[in-house]
């Protein structure tokens, strides 16, 4: 049976990127994106699903003849700490109806991201190992370990293939991210091309795993291709990219711009932060799918400016060009 794919969250960082992906890998039709509302500059089939709505979800399916599901809709950290029980409402309710719907319709496969917010206190935070234990401290967090728990619990009971990777924190120049405790490494690059200061809500020596956007598609991919008799962890994969803090990436960026200043004016989320792990052991993933990181620092820094100077420029002379039409 050919492949046909429902994105849901597919405005998001990682939804815009992983629907373009997806597309040249199944090709256009097959992949069927969808969100909230649709944005002007959507391209290909696009629905709008409130993913709080199991009717609307299921009606999706149905129309499409959907076979995988990629269920990228969740509010993150930061932002979750606004209105904690909403955001609990939120992210696990989509989760079950999402859930619901594949078991009811016999679905191929579906995929839950996690994130290192799972872990706390209690868990080692250097290297920290894929079955440390989960003590999360942010509402995100506990719904991301209970989403895992009710990952496995579908699999189990009804042989449902969920497969999950905790995310590190995304870096990428195609989209920007909403919400997140790591949002950070990605708005310092934005500033240092704009040429303006960046001030960092984290202290300067907060070391967090991150990853780069090429690198946490390909192990999104990597994962979903995965023959199901490989699978050994059906709560969620660990994944690695690179760990920094924000003076390190500072430091990185000033090789390009000499000139760049930053202020640390640390808030809540250096609370958030600092139970986070400063690294993270993914030995599983590199057992069962042969998961291997491809991007420095340097790598990631080299790029990210590069890219992001030529958004700016295209922008800009695009801008001048509609000023000067009339
Ligand atoms: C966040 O900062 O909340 C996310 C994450 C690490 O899951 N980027």
């Amino acid at each position: 049976m050919e492949t046909k794919v429902l994105i849901i969250g597919a405005n998001g960082q990682l939804g815009s990127v992983l629907t373009k992906t997806l597309r040249n890998k199944f090709g256009g039709k097959n992949v069927i994106a969808s969100d909230l509302i649709m944005q002007e500059n959507s391209e290909g089939i696009f629905e709008e699903i409130d993913a709080t709505d199991i009717c609307r979800i299921q009606e999706v399916v149905v129309q499409y003849s959907i076979t995988q599901i990629y269920h990228l809709a969740a509010i993150l950290s930061a932002k979750g700490e606004e209105n904690p029980l909403s955001t609990w409402e939120i992210n696990m309710k989509t989760l079950f109806n999402v859930l619901e719907v594949s078991r009811k319709n016999s679905i191929d496969k579906v995929f839950f991201p996690s994130s290192i917010a799972v872990y706390g206190e209690d868990a080692p935070l250097e290297n920290t190992p894929n079955d440390a234990y989960l003590n999360p401290a942010t509402v995100y967090g506990i719904s991301k370990a209970a989403g895992e728990n009710w990952a496995y619990y579908y699999f189990i009971k009804y042989g449902l293939d969920v497969r999950s990777i905790r995310y590190p924190g995304v870096i990428g120049y195609q989209s920007l991210p909403g919400g997140g405790t790591t949002d950070y490494a990605v708005d310092i690059y934005h500033k240092a091309v704009l040429e303006e200061e960046f001030s960092c809500f984290l202290n300067e020596d907060t070391t967090l795993p991150m990853i780069f956007m090429e690198d946490v598609i390909r192990a999104t991919i990597e994962l979903m291709d995965t023959p199901i008799e490989n699978i050994t962890v059906r709560t969620s994969y660990n994944v690695s990219g690179i760990s920094f803090s924000p003076s390190e990436v500072v430091a990185e960026i000033r090789k390009l711009y000499p000139d760049f200043s930053v202020n640390y004016k640390p808030d809540f989320r250096q609370d958030i932060a600092a139970r986070w792990p400063k690294s993270i052991d993914d030995s599983r993933a590199a057992k069962d799918w042969g998961w291997k990181s491809e991007y420095t620092l340097e790598d990631i820094t080299i790029i990210m400016i590069h890219k992001l100077k030529e958004q700016y420029e295209l922008n800009s002379k695009h801008l001048e060009t509609l000023l000067h039409r009339n």
